[in-house]
């Protein structure tokens, strides 16, 4: 059934009243120094369950009222709005995830009229539709804010200059990084990804202090400086914001050793806002702190859906509690990791890193394996680059992984074939299942320029 455009609704679009915050916090962030923490970072936990379910209660009516999609769902599993009297409550309510989304296509998720959406995005989605997501004004400041939270929590400084190369367009990387580097009053150069060669150039010329792209484009980078005959370690980047995709710590640590920095994760999704949902502490790089006054964060088993404690490994859920344009509630990203208490924010949980997408998964003859973990094994071999994809192939009836990865240029040819022999017996080792490896020469494999697909399933389709 078709449902009324969202300007000729009869509902008058509530958008959520600014929220209520405790009385002796200051609510003129805009005139605050940029240098400090926001005060919503310094709440204590039970300052922040306090807002959330006010938010919530805001958000859980907004989306009932101004999304069909949302008051259908809810009507059928017999809950609304006033069924939200504690925090616990949520877990009555279904959840969403992309298909809810994509039924919506392409505005009718949406909870305020299209005029008072100031801008859209969408995720690009391998396979049909895009997802489509909008901001009013009001949104939009929400999110420059946070997005400047994390990079000032990551050690980024008011007048540093910001070497922004995530991907401009329709992809929240580029201008979600943007709008916040600016909103920390910085110096941003918005070059996007790809052009490495331009890339180098700039940096060598402008000199910034500070770098944001996915954690592979950095290393298409390092190669890029190393063609021009620059060492990348001799760069003027003391700082980097690695996000939108998975990286491991041995990552961080050939990052880090590389370019001589300072390497940050950056997490987020565009359904929810884009980069900015959390951010990583320099200080104590111990994983990504949510911010909770403006997400709510749950962990459940993504086969049962039962919802696990703080420490536990299951799939990452999220309700925001803020937005007015898209409002999401209990939304499966698929991604899997584990929720830990704050640390220097302790009032706002930490996510640990991102283990893989329950979508990205191999089973491989009946072990369960993630990109992640062949990057972990493959780096702590010297002799090997962190270059390598993962190809599935079914020769005839057995499923076999090959991990081609390319040795280091200082490896002798011999010495890194030896090493390719040791990684498939740490491989059969630690994650139980035997596979090829392929030790290939440098600089054959294709480089990132963004997000970097390390699959590559050339599995006939069952079916
Ligand atoms: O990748 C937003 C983003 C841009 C985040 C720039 C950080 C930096 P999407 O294209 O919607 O949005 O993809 C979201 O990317 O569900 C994760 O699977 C993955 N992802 C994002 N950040 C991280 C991270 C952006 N720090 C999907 N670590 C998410 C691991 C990440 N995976």
């Amino acid at each position: 059934m078709a449902s009324p455009s969202r300007a000729a609704d009869s509902s008058p679009a509530t958008a959520p009243e600014t929220p209520s915050r405790p009385a002796e916090v200051d609510p003129e962030s805009t005139r605050r120094d940029p240098a400090s923490p926001d005060p919503e970072e310094l709440y204590s936990r039970a300052e922040i369950e306090e807002l959330q379910l006010t938010r919530l209660q805001q958000t859980v009516r907004h989306a009932y009222e101004n999304v069909p999609a949302y008051r259908a769902l809810y009507d059928a599993h017999g809950v609304g709005p006033d069924d939200l009297q504690s925090l616990e409550d949520l877990a009555k309510f279904p959840f969403t995830d992309k298909e809810f989304l994509r039924a919506a296509y392409p505005f009718e998720a949406f909870a305020v009229p299209r005029e008072q959406i100031r801008r859209l995005h969408a995720s690009s989605g391998t396979t049909g539709l895009p997802t489509v997501v909008g901001y009013t004004d009001e949104d939009l400041d929400t999110w420059a804010t946070l997005l400047a939270r994390c990079l000032r929590h990551s050690g980024v400084r008011p007048g540093d200059l910001v070497h922004n190369a995530y991907g401009y367009g329709l992809f929240t990387g580029g201008l979600g990084a943007h709008y916040g580097a600016e909103k920390l009053q910085t110096t941003v150069v918005p070059m996007s990804g790809g052009q490495s060669e331009k890339q180098v150039q700039l940096i060598r010329d402008f000199r910034p202090r500070v770098i944001l792209c996915t954690p592979t484009y950095l290393l298409t980078l390092a190669d890029a400086f190393r063609d021009a005959g620059i060492d990348p370690a001799e760069t003027s980047l003391e700082v980097a914001v690695l996000g939108a995709e998975p990286w491991t710590e041995q990552m961080r640590e050939e990052i880090e050793r590389t370019f001589a920095l300072r390497a940050c994760d950056i997490y987020g999704l565009s359904e929810v806002m884009g980069p900015g949902v959390a951010g990583e502490s320099a200080a104590r790089q111990d994983g990504s702190t949510i911010w909770e006054d403006h997400f709510l964060p749950e962990i459940i088993d993504p086969l049962d859906e039962h919802p696990l404690s703080t420490g536990e490994d299951g799939e990452l859920v999220f309700t925001t509690l803020t937005k007015q344009a898209l409002p999401i509630i209990r939304y499966r990203t698929h991604d899997l990791t584990r929720l830990q208490p704050g640390t220097d924010r302790p009032g706002h949980r930490r996510m640990g890193r991102i283990t893989g997408r329950s979508d990205d998964m191999i089973i491989l003859r009946g072990v369960n394996l993630f990109p992640s973990q062949i990057e972990e094994i493959a780096l702590e071999l010297e002799a090997l680059s962190p270059h390598f994809q993962l190809r599935l192939s079914r020769p005839e009836t057995m499923d076999r992984m090959t991990v081609r990865i390319e040795r280091r240029p200082e490896t002798a040819a011999e010495a890194a074939a030896a090493a390719g022999v040791e990684l498939a017996r740490r491989i059969k080792v630690s994650v139980g299942s035997s596979c090829e490896v392929c030790v290939e020469e440098p600089g054959t494999l294709a480089r990132s320029s963004g997000k970097l697909r390390r699959i590559h399933d050339q599995r006939p389709r069952s079916g």
